[in-house]
C-alpha cells in the first residue's frame, strides 16, 4: 500500500487528529506493505472519532478512491488475493477482538467491498427524556383518534370551533410588510429598533420617565422563554451568588430555565389548595425569609397555571417586602392583555413597582396576546436606576445573546412593530384582544354554570370564575388529571390545569361531565 494514499485519506478524515491515532498512523505507514495495519488503523481510528455504531464499508481500490455508495468511510487500499476465501468472506485477525468478518460485495476483480458492522454506539449513555409536560399533550392529543378529545394543554388561543387564530390585525401587518418588499438581512444583536422601542412603550407607558431617561435596556428575544433564559444566563454571570425565587406552582420551564442557566431557585408559597387562591400570608414570609438580593419571579398579570393575580393592595404589599430585602424583583409577562382584556390594566403590576423607583428585570412574550406563539418575538426589558447602567446592561445582554444564537428573528418583530406602532392596527388589535379575553371569559362563565347545575354535591365551583386568564387551576390532582385524559379524552396537565382558550361553549357540557366523573369517583 502506498503511504501517499493512506496520508490522504487520513488527512480527509477526523480520525487522526489525536496524538495517538497520529502514532499509530506513523506505524501503518511505516509497514504500507502490509494492508493488515492499515485495517487495524482503520478500526482504531473510527473508535476514537465516535464512529462506532456505524457500518463501516471498505473499498479495496486499486489504485485509488472508490466511489461512495451510503454514509460510509470509503477506504482506498490494496490487497493481495490470499487474504480472500473462496466464499468470497475474507477475515483479518484483528488485535485482541480476534477476526472481523467482511462481506465481498461481488467476485473479486481487482475492487471489493468489505463491510464491518459494531453496534454499539456512543451514545449509549444518553437515557430518554419524558415527554415535555405542557407540550407533549399536544402531541399526545395529536395522537387520540376519539373524536371527542379535547386539548386544553398548551396555552394557545382557539375559535369558538376550536381552530387556531391568526389575528385580522396581524394579517393586515404583514400585507404591509409584503408590499413594503424589506430584506432579510441579520438583524443587529440588539434586536429591531423600532420593536425595542414599541415593546418597551407598550410594557411601561410611552410616557414612563424611565423611558424617556434612557433608564431601559432593552434587548429583544426568543419569545417569552428565549427573554427569561438570557435574563437567567445575566443573573448567573453577573449575580453568581443571587438566589431565584418561584412561585409554587409556576409555568413548568422556570424551573428549568434557572436550572440550565445555574441559578439557584427555592419556591415561595403561592396557592392555598384549601382556598383554591392566594396563600399571600405565605407568600410574604417566603419573600422576608429568602437571602437578601434574591431575584423574584413574579408573574404580571394571569398567573400560569393556577390563575390567580394579587390584588393592587397585595402587589402594594408585595413591593415594599421585595423593597426592603433589597430583591431584585423579576417579571414573566406572557399574558399583557389576556388577563383584563385591556393593555394597560394588565402592566399595572410591572408599572407599580417601577414607579416606586425600583430596579427591574422583565421578560415579554407575544406569543398569546398576538398569537405569534411560533414567530418566536418576545424581550427582556432590564429598568436600571441610570442611563448608564442600562448601557452597560444592554452591551452584556447582547454579549450574551452572541454566542447563544447571535441574532433574533425578523418577521414577528416587524409585526409587533407594525401594530404598535401604527395607531390604527393599535385600535384595532386592543378591540380583537379584547373579543379573545372575553370569549374566554365566556367560556370561564359557561363552565361554571353547568358544573354547578349538574353538579348535585354541593361543591362550590366559584373559585372558577375568581380565576384570571387563559386558565383554571380546577383542583383534579394527578390521577384525576389522568383519569380525565384516559376515559374522557381531555387533554391537560397533570397538575390539573385546563386552557379555557381551547374550550368552546358547546364543549362545556362534555367537559363537565368529564370533571364531575373524575372529582366525584377518582380518589
Ligand atoms: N411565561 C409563562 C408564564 C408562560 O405561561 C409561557 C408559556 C411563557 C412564559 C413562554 O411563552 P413563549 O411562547 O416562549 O413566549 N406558556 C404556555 C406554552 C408553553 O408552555 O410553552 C403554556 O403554559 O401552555
Amino acid at each position: 500500500m502506498r503511504p501517499t494514499l493512506v496520508a490522504e485519506w487520513a488527512s480527509s478524515t477526523s480520525l487522526f487528529r489525536s496524538r495517538k491515532a497520529c502514532r499509530i498512523y506513523s506505524a501503518c505507514a511505516a509497514r504500507s506493505s502490509d494492508p493488515a495495519w492499515f485495517v487495524f488503523v482503520v478500526l482504531v481510528g473510527l473508535k476514537q472519532s465516535a464512529m462506532a455504531g456505524t457500518v463501516i464499508s471498505v473499498a479495496f481500490a486499486s489504485p485509488s478512491v472508490s466511489p461512495a455508495t451510503r454514509e460510509c468511510h470509503k477506504v482506498p487500499f490494496e490487497v493481495s488475493k490470499s487474504e480472500i476465501n473462496s466464499s468470497g468472506v475474507g477475515r483479518h485477525v484483528l488485535g485482541r477482538g480476534g477476526g472481523s468478518p467482511f462481506r465481498i460485495g461481488k467476485k473479486y476483480s481487482g475492487r471489493v467491498t468489505m463491510t464491518v458492522a459494531t453496534n454499539v454506539s456512543r451514545f449509549e449513555g444518553v437515557t430518554m427524556a419524558p415527554p415535555d409536560p405542557i407540550l407533549g399533550v399536544t402531541e399526545a392529543f395529536k395522537a387520540d383518534t376519539n373524536e371527542l378529545k379535547l386539548n386544553l394543554g398548551v396555552g394557545a388561543y382557539r375559535t369558538e370551533e376550536l381552530q387556531p387564530y391568526v389575528l385580522r390585525v396581524v394579517k393586515k401587518a404583514e400585507t404591509l410588510l409584503l408590499e413594503k418588499g424589506e430584506n432579510k438581512e441579520y438583524l443587529p444583536i440588539e434586536g429591531l429598533a423600532a420593536f425595542n422601542k414599541a415593546t418597551a412603550e407598550l410594557l411601561l407607558g410611552a410616557d414612563n420617565p424611565v423611558i424617556k431617561e434612557g433608564r431601559v435596556a432593552t434587548v429583544q428575544g426568543l419569545s417569552g422563554t428565549g427573554s427569561l433564559r438570557l435574563a437567567a444566563a445575566f443573573i448567573q454571570r453577573y449575580f453568581p451568588e443571587a438566589k431565584a425565587l418561584i412561585s409554587s406552582p409556576s409555568w413548568g420551564n422556570h424551573k428549568n430555565i434557572f436550572n440550565d442557566a445555574r441559578v439557584p431557585w427555592s419556591e415561595y408559597r403561592y396557592y392555598d389548595p384549601r382556598t383554591i387562591g392566594l396563600d399571600f400570608e405565605g407568600m410574604i414570609a417566603d419573600v422576608k425569609a429568602a437571602p437578601d438580593g434574591s431575584f423574584v419571579l413574579l408573574h404580571g398579570c394571569a398567573h400560569n397555571p393556577t390563575g390567580i393575580d394579587p390584588t393592587p393592595e397585595q402587589w402594594e404589599k408585595i413591593a415594599d417586602v421585595i423593597q426592603e430585602k433589597n430583591h431584585i424583583p423579576f417579571f414573566d409577562v406572557a399574558y399583557q392583555g389576556f388577563a383584563s382584556g385591556n393593555l394597560d390594566t394588565d402592566a399595572s403590576s410591572v408599572r407599580s413597582f417601577v414607579s416606586r423607583g425600583l430596579e427591574v428585570l422583565v421578560a415579554q412574550s407575544y406569543s398569546k396576546n398576538l398569537g405569534l406563539y411560533a414567530e418566536r418575538i418576545g424581550a427582556i426589558n432590564v429598568v436600571c436606576a441610570s442611563p448608564d447602567a442600562a448601557t452597560r446592561v444592554k452591551s452584556q445582554l447582547k454579549r450574551l445573546a452572541r454566542p447563544m444564537y447571535s441574532n433574533p428573528p425578523i418577521h414577528g418583530a416587524r409585526i409587533v412593530a407594525n401594530v404598535v406602532g401604527n395607531p390604527e392596527l393599535f385600535n384595532e388589535w386592543k378591540a380583537e384582544m379584547e373579543l379573545m379575553a372575553g370569549r374566554i371569559k365566556n367560556v370561564r362563565q359557561a363552565l361554571y354554570d353547568s358544573l354547578s347545575e349538574k353538579d348535585k354535591s354541593g361543591k362550590d365551583w366559584s373559585f372558577i370564575l375568581r380565576q384570571i386568564g387563559m386558565f383554571s387551576f380546577t383542583g383534579l390532582n394527578k390521577v384525576q388529571s389522568e383519569n380525565m385524559t384516559n376515559k374522557w379524552h381531555v387533554y391537560m396537565t397533570k397538575d390539573g390545569r385546563i386552557s379555557l382558550a381551547g374550550l368552546s361553549l358547546a364543549k362545556c357540557e362534555y367537559l363537565t361531565d368529564a370533571i364531575i366523573d373524575s372529582f366525584h369517583n377518582v380518589s
